[in-house]
């Protein structure tokens, strides 16, 4: 079929853009980011910087991307602004030394957030697809992301058409966007297999500027090997369902599930599947990983709705080679909607995310090192946190061979509080905090959740901090964190010496 728009080469889109466009991009994790044109772009901004000129980009995507996105445009100093979420070492880099301005936010919220203007026009929408009409129906490719929102918003609009993905993923996606208060409705959803918009998105055929063909994999990485900590943080999630569902606080035919990005992801996944208590499951999540794909073929897991298949290569081949299959058990939706406060709330989903540390009232750090640092950002956490019927946190009880406990009396951020956070899982065991005041969640932390390296001293803590509502003590409260920067170690702390 010939299209009526102009095919272009990555390096002939690249030139179309200008300093200082705001562009958003289609990909959240590597999964269907753009790829060519960003690369291209790349390249022209170290031609601009060599010549003297300056060359900079607003990014927006739907979550983090990949090398050739933000990878490459990060390597050539080509970004002034990023949001919403990010994993790029040299990205994470500039900006946390100010070279960079990155607005952390919740994932649900980007695409109103780019509506109501508050980040200014979207000059661009550079978007992957499988497939396009000459009417303008883009199919997008292995996710969905917020490319629905700016493919209708953007001024101009740079197709990427890779042939890696089939265009019969058409039918994989079920694209909605609701309507700006006070118009909007109820969004109806109420299972995750639940249909509600149109299999494509529908553009302006006369925004397309160019469309570019290519052949690339999507780059996702695979995730490193599991190990004796996170296993056994997997099984104590799935334990810890298995006694809820025992107890009929999680009903018979069990309640959708969310779960993070990682190993920790991975291995709770991989617990509840081989489970024989945990009957069959659905999703509703943001990211589906490799760990889902030989549960959707055994049948322990009977759908999947998510905004993004972020599967290695191997196991994106295993989808796209039996897409009869997967397309009866796989919906992608735009992230506005897989993390819609309102499903969340009323499907009753299970939610499992990853923390950085947990403090003693059961606030938790997703993203900021030290209190300083970002790692990635929120991502969709706190939009499954806030809202979720369960909301479960896990870690690895220490971090940098135990020399930083990730349970501390005061989180040097907070990306979750209290009033959300109702489990905290370590290797250690099991904390649920339902129904405890401030001094009880404290002591159930310690005693099941802190490594026995760090426990004394965090009963310790509890004992100088004893009166009052909640345990805290305005002078101790970071005193570990300060004794890691001082001494490069949280143990043995002499709380004296920070008085
Ligand atoms: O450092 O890379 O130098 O080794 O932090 O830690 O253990 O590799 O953890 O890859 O599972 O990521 C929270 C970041 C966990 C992730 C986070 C150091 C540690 C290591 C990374 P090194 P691990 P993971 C779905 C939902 C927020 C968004 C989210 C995340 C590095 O899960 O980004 O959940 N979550 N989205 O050594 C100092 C501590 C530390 C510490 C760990 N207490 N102090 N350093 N580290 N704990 C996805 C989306 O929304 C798209």
């Amino acid at each position: 079929m010939s299209l009526p728009f102009p095919i272009l080469t990555a390096e002939e889109a690249a030139e179309l853009i200008q300093h200082n466009a705001t562009i958003g991009f289609s990909g959240f994790t590597p999964a269907g980011a753009a790829k060519a044109i960003p690369a291209a772009l790349a390249l022209k901004a170290r031609r601009e910087h060599a010549a003297g000129r300056p060359f900079k980009v607003g990014v927006l995507t739907g979550a983090s991307t990949g090398p050739s996105l933000d990878g490459a445009l990060a390597e050539a100093e080509a970004i002034s602004f990023r949001t919403p979420y990010q994993s790029d070492a040299t990205l994470r880099n500039q900006i946390n030394t100010g070279q960079v301005r990155f607005v952390d936010m919740h994932l649900s919220l980007l695409p109103q957030i780019v509506r109501y203007g508050f980040l200014g026009p979207v000059h661009w929408a550079v978007v992957e697809a499988a497939d396009i009409t000459p009417g303008g129906g883009v199919v997008l490719t292995s996710s969905v992301g917020a490319s629905n929102t700016y493919l209708r918003l953007a001024d101009r609009i740079l197709i990427e058409l890779n042939a890696n993905h089939p265009a019969g993923l058409l039918g994989m996606h079920d694209i909605f966007e609701p309507a700006d208060p006070p118009a909007r409705q109820e969004i109806p959803v109420y299972a995750p297999a639940d249909r509600i918009g149109s299999p494509i998105c529908v553009v302006d055929p006369k925004k397309i500027a160019g469309v570019v063909l290519t052949d690339l994999e999507d780059e996702s990485g695979g995730f490193d090997e599991a190990t004796p900590v996170t296993d056994r943080i997997g099984q104590n999630v799935s334990d810890f369902l298995v006694a809820e569902l025992r107890a009929g606080r999680i009903p018979p035919h069990f309640l959708p599930l969310q779960s993070g990005v990682g190993n920790i992801a991975n291995a709770v996944l991989a617990a509840l599947g081989r489970s024989t208590e945990v009957p069959a499951f659905e999703m509703y999540t943001e990211v589906l990983q490799d760990s889902v794909i030989p549960l959707l073929e055994q049948g322990r897991c009977t759908f999947a709705s998510t905004t993004a298949l972020t599967l290695s290569p191997d196991a994106m081949r295993k989808v796209t080679g039996n897409l009869d299959f997967y397309r009866n058990r796989v919906l992608l939706r735009p992230q506005e909607i897989s993390n819609h406060p309102e499903i969340i709330r009323r499907l009753g989903i299970i939610s499992m995310n990853t923390a950085i540390e947990v403090d003693l009232g059961g606030n938790v750090n997703s993203t900021h090192i030290m209190g300083k640092t970002m790692l990635n950002g929120i991502g969709g956490s706190g939009d499954f946190t806030r809202n979720a019927y369960l909301s479960i946190f896990s870690c690895p009880s220490t971090a940098k061979d135990g020399k930083i406990s990730a349970i501390v009396p005061l989180a040097s951020h907070m990306d979750h509080s209290e009033h959300s956070v109702q489990i905290i899982v370590t290797e250690q065991g099991v904390a649920d905090l339902r129904g405890r005041d401030p001094h009880e969640r404290a002591e159930l932390i310690i005693r099941n959740c802190a490594h026995p390296d760090y426990r004394d001293q965090l009963m310790e803590y509890l004992r100088l901090t004893k009166a009052g509502h909640a345990p805290l003590s305005l002078s101790l409260s970071h005193a570990m964190h300060r004794q890691f920067l001082r001494h490069g170690d949280m143990r043995n702390i002499d709380w004296e010496e920070y008085r």
